[in-house]
């Protein structure tokens, strides 16, 4: 028997989607930056986890760096949306370093509870992924107060000073529903864990994930555009495999997308990460369309309209331009 070809083929794009208010002010801070101080501008780490926004960068004269040290004295250095230590900011300070911070707002809530709670001697158990920017930055915040839970696999093996002063604090880019696991079960070991004041777990990360179940439980094939070290983008494939998508993938650019993929699929859903430009989102929906997938829903779950004012030191010197 011949193969059943899909006859009617549409795509589902899940919307709030993309670019969250601190990845765009990011962005536009080295933007900015780059017009009002010249080229080259220093960027400490990838200023967002995505390749084209690094590649893009680049091209207009920003220079990304692994660390302070590698930035010459005396020139200016973005710090990436995901923070720094405070450690961080004494190297650059001592390299005379002019620095603008375009760590998110929401990160720097993040940081000041870590030293809010460390002040007050609590234990911190900070759940987020080991080696991730974002958590090497918190951690830094209070080193000798916190400690990372790295998912639920790590947390019977937490050793705590004192049980019954003890907060979880998290990454901003988690899964929502694993977090929850996780809490429940480090709950189970110390009844008397506190939370957080307010969601760790940002606006962005959640609203993207409420978009991406709704869209996955309609489709068979769930396609996110996001890089390979974005956790927030990563996050989005699995919450789209546990909420309906037979498949999953994640893809920096429509040129990863495999025809294989799109055998037999009648219904694919499209999404991208919080650090994902929307014109990788369009390529991906113009390649769906070469293979018949012509008819494009947006699905809207969550209306956002957050934005953030750029960071202080480089509206200072716009201002006085
Ligand atoms: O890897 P993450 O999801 O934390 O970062 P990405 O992909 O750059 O997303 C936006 C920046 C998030 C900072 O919290
Ligand atoms: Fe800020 Fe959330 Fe975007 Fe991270 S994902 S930059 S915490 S708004």
């Amino acid at each position: 028997m011949e193969p059943q070809t899909p006859t009617s083929r549409r795509v589902l794009v899940a919307k709030p989607r993309g670019y969250c208010a601190g990845v765009d002010r990011a962005v536009v801070a080295v933007e900015k930056a780059l017009e009002q101080y010249g080229a080259p501008v220093y960027v400490r780490k990838q200023i967002v986890h995505n390749t084209h926004v690094v590649k893009t960068l680049e091209a207009k004269g920003a220079i990304f760096v692994e660390e302070t040290e590698e930035v010459p004295e005396g020139e200016i250095v973005v710090f990436s949306a995901h923070g720094v230590s405070p450690a961080v900011h004494s190297e650059a300070q001592q390299r005379k370093l002019r620095t603008i911070d375009a760590t998110c707002p929401l990160v720097t809530k993040v940081h000041n509870e870590a030293k809010r709670f460390a002040g007050q001697d609590y234990g911190i158990l900070l759940i987020g992924h080991e080696g991730h920017e974002e958590v090497e930055g918190t951690a830094g915040e209070a080193p000798e107060h916190i400690q990372l839970v790295d998912g639920l696999g790590s947390v019977d093996g937490i050793q705590v000073k004192d049980p019954e002063k003890l907060v979880w604090l998290s990454q901003t880019t988690l899964s929502v529903d694993e977090t929850v696991e996780t809490v429940a079960r480090l709950k189970e070991r110390f009844p008397t864990l506190i939370d957080p004041p307010s969601d760790d777990i940002c606006y962005a990360t959640q609203n993207r994930q409420v978009a991406v179940k709704e869209i996955a439980a309609q489709s068979q094939l769930v396609i996110v555009v996001g890089s390979e070290n974005s956790s927030n983008s990563k996050r989005l494939v699995e919450v789209a495999k546990d909420h309906g998508a037979a498949a999953s993938y994640l893809v920096d650019n429509a040129t990863f997308i495999q025809d294989e993929w799109l055998d037999g699929v009648t219904t694919v859903g499209v999404t991208s990460g919080a650090s994902v430009p929307e014109e990788l989102v369009e390529q991906v929906l113009a390649r769906l369309a070469q293979h018949g997938f012509g008819e494009v829903e947006e699905v809207e779950s969550v209306r956002e309209s957050m934005r953030f004012s750029l960071p202080h030191e480089l509206r200072k010197d716009l201002r006085a331009s």
